[in-house]
């Protein structure tokens, strides 16, 4: 990584139905994010936590925008503009946005911001496609729809904070797919979106897959989003989420995956922003997972053992 990687932690838990996401950024910093990129020779400046309100005192139903089957709606657009308008500054003054979750609802504000002035290409490392809308949701959880939010499906058609200004279909992969609801099934088949699942991982290796993917999000686009759901891997070695699934990629499939993407990022000056989300300290096993986060960053931004 040769630019400054900026730091900022967004503790957000509006988007996912359990407390404690939210704890992500501070655990992630925890576990020795900053310690761990400097010692690998990755400049790095922590910006700090995004203002956001707790969820104690907000009621699910009480927003302007309110929509039946979109919970804290309002407050996911709140703390996605803000978080859009700090990862615009971040690129505009030449550093590197790296974004802490909270919950995957907060990659709409990384999408919309990394996309102001930028055709963006997108990688979507994560156990589920995260496609549904308010009207395909079978739990009304934000975390289930960023992209759907960013490619504007359905509803989020009319919600201009919510669209990505310049991501396309075409330039979305992604990469582990495991838990898929059925509507979101038929939306990315009748999409131009690249999806591997883990058979294709079991099946062509995660190297292979890795660069497919990302031959698919970078052509035609000036920059690449990686979105790292920790639930992407199996539950073994991330136990810290709110939502794991079974049959995940390996701790080493992991550091491969995001050695792939900082060996491209290196030749073609691709990388853009990353976020990685979903880190639930609650649920986590001695801050096992937001150390898998850690190491696994370190990997995508050049981190080499020799
Ligand atoms: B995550 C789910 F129904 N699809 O929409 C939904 F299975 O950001 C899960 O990937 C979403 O962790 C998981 O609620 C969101 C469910
Ligand atoms: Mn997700
Ligand atoms: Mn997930
Ligand atoms: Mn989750």
């Amino acid at each position: 990584m040769s630019r400054t990687v900026r730091i900022i932690g967004a503790p957000v838990d509006y988007g996912a139905n359990r407390r404690g996401v939210d704890m992500g950024p501070s655990a992630i910093r925890y576990a020795g994010l900053a310690e761990t990129l400097a010692a690998a020779g990755i400049e790095a400046r922590d910006d700090g936590d995004l203002f956001v309100p707790r969820a104690e005192e907000r009621d699910p139903d009480a927003g302007t925008l309110d929509h039946e089957n979109a919970k804290f709606i309002d407050e996911v657009q709140r703390a996605c503009e803000h978080l859009g308008d700090r990862i615009e500054e971040t690129l505009a003054e030449g550093e590197f946005p790296l974004v802490l979750g909270g919950d995957h609802s907060i990659s709409i504000g990384t999408m919309h911001g990394a996309s102001r002035d930028a055709d963006l290409g997108v990688v979507w490392f994560d156990a589920h496609a995260d496609l549904n809308t308010p009207s395909t949701s079978p739990s009304g959880n934000v975390h289930g729809m960023p992209l759907a939010a960013a490619l504007g499906y359905d509803e989020f058609a009319d919600w201009d904070w919510a669209n990505a200004p310049n991501v396309r279909e075409e330039s979305v992969a992604y990469v582990g797919l495991r838990s898929v609801d059925e509507k979101e099934r038929e939306a990315i088949r009748d999409s131009e979106m690249t999806a591997f699942t883990m058979a294709d991982i079991d099946e062509r290796g995660i190297t292979a897959v890795v660069e497919d993917a990302l031959a698919a999000a970078t052509e035609g686009t000036d920059g690449l989003h990686v979105s790292l759901d920790l639930d992407w891997l199996d539950p073994s070695a991330a136990p810290g989420v709110g939502t794991p699934v079974r049959g995940g990629v390996t701790y080493r499939e992991a550091h491969s995956a995001l050695e792939v993407v900082a060996e491209h990022a290196e030749a073609h000056d691709s990388l853009r922003s990353m976020d990685v989300v979903e880190v639930n300290p609650i649920l986590d096993e001695s801050n096992e997972t937001a150390s898998v986060a850690t190491e696994i960053v370190a990997s995508a931004f050049g981190k080499r053992t020799i």
